[in-house]
């Protein structure tokens, strides 16, 4: 059932005469804004591209922990330190919140992690990218979170009950996340000299790979026509990146920093600026596998789920006795 689902996730939007009713009375419902509840019949394939986006974006909260849990031990503060713990601890909140989502459309915490380990599943771009330096960390916040807001906010009103409930406490939360970050930035921004420079340099590795998480430009998307159809996706892959650029260059300036692109001017005529796409070989590749990080983040995932087995076994068998136990005693 579950490898049947990811099989026909993405296979394009069906014109509405070839609708069964059944799919056409579905897309009445979207059209009109009406949740669908786990419990609701939809089309199988509405069900695999739900699977698909939301187990990925669980994978990405969880392995997106890593780059930042690296720095929680050097922190130059106390409290710097007890705000990136609790920042790194809100992401495996939203994980859970997330494959939670995903299970109420019939498929388990363990097939999904499977598949992230056996590299059936993706991950967002931006976590195959190393965190370097104490400046790396506001980026993270900054413009890592700053993305993801942008993206998820929207995702408040998608159209899946369960998904669009979770966003709303993972946006609370994003929020504070990307506020964080800006104060490391602009604490190192109006630091030393060298405090300085390790901002801008924080700045010219993270702003390219943060503009690719919001996906491959509109006309290479596979996906979007169709989720979009169905709501569960709001804006397209570009609206979005448009708009993070839109509302983070000022935010650069503020902070006396320079976006790394040449051709970043405002355009009067457009009421957008005009900005560099990202290199997208650069982001094919990634996705294949082949980032500077994918290696280790994968690694560290299997490690801790292999790590992790005596506790789910150890669950498991606490669950079947106590099973046994309640048969027994009827
Ligand atoms: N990375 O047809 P589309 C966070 C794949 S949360 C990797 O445009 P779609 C919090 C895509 O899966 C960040 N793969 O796909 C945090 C598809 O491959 P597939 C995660 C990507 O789904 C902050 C193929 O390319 N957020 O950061 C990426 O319509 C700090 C074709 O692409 C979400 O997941 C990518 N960047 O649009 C945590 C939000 N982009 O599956 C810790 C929900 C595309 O066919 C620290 N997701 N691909 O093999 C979405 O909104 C969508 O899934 C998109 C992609 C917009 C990401």
């Amino acid at each position: 059932m579950y490898a049947q689902m990811i099989k026909t996730a993405g296979t394009g939007v069906k014109p509405r005469e070839e609708m069964t009713p059944e799919e056409a009375a579905f897309q009445d419902r979207i059209d009109a804004d009406i949740k669908i509840e786990p419990k609701d019949w939809m089309p199988d394939e509405y069900r695999a591209t739900l699977v698909r986006q939301i187990g990925q974006h669980a994978h990405s909260e969880i392995v997106g922990q890593l780059p930042e849990g690296n720095w929680i031990t050097r922190a130059p503060t106390l409290e710097r330190k007890a705000i990136l713990l609790a920042k790194v601890q809100d992401e495996a909140g939203h994980g859970l919140y997330l494959y939670c989502a995903a299970e109420t459309l019939g498929v388990s915490r363990d097939e999904l992690t499977e598949d992230l380990l056996s590299g059936r599943m993706k991950y967002s771009s931006i976590f195959n990218y190393p965190t370097l330096n104490w400046a790396d960390i506001g980026a993270v916040g900054w413009l890592v979170d700053g993305a993801a807001i942008m993206n998820q906010v929207p995702l408040q009103r998608t159209s899946y009950g369960p998904y669009s409930r979770a966003m709303i406490r993972i946006c609370k939360e994003e929020s504070f996340h990307q506020r964080q970050g800006y104060d490391i930035m602009m604490k190192m921004a109006q630091g030393t000299e060298a405090q300085k420079k390790m901002a801008q340099d924080a700045l010219n590795r993270f702003w390219y790979p943060s503009l690719m998480m919001f996906g491959p430009s509109d006309k290479e998307s596979v996906h979007s026509a169709q989720s979009m159809a169905w709501k569960i996706k709001i804006d397209s892959n570009d609206e979005l990146r448009q708009r993070f650029v839109d509302q983070t260059v000022p935010q650069a300036e503020y902070l006396g920093l320079t976006v790394p692109d040449d051709k970043l001017k405002w355009n009067e005529e457009r009421g957008h600026y005009d900005f560099s796409e990202p290199d997208w070989t650069e982001f094919f590749n990634v996705l294949k596998g082949k980032g500077p990080c994918n290696t280790e983040r994968m690694n560290g995932r299997k490690r801790a789920w292999e790590d992790g087995a005596w506790v789910r076994d150890g669950l498991m068998a606490h669950a079947q006795k106590r099973a046994a136990r309640k048969v027994a005693a009827e």
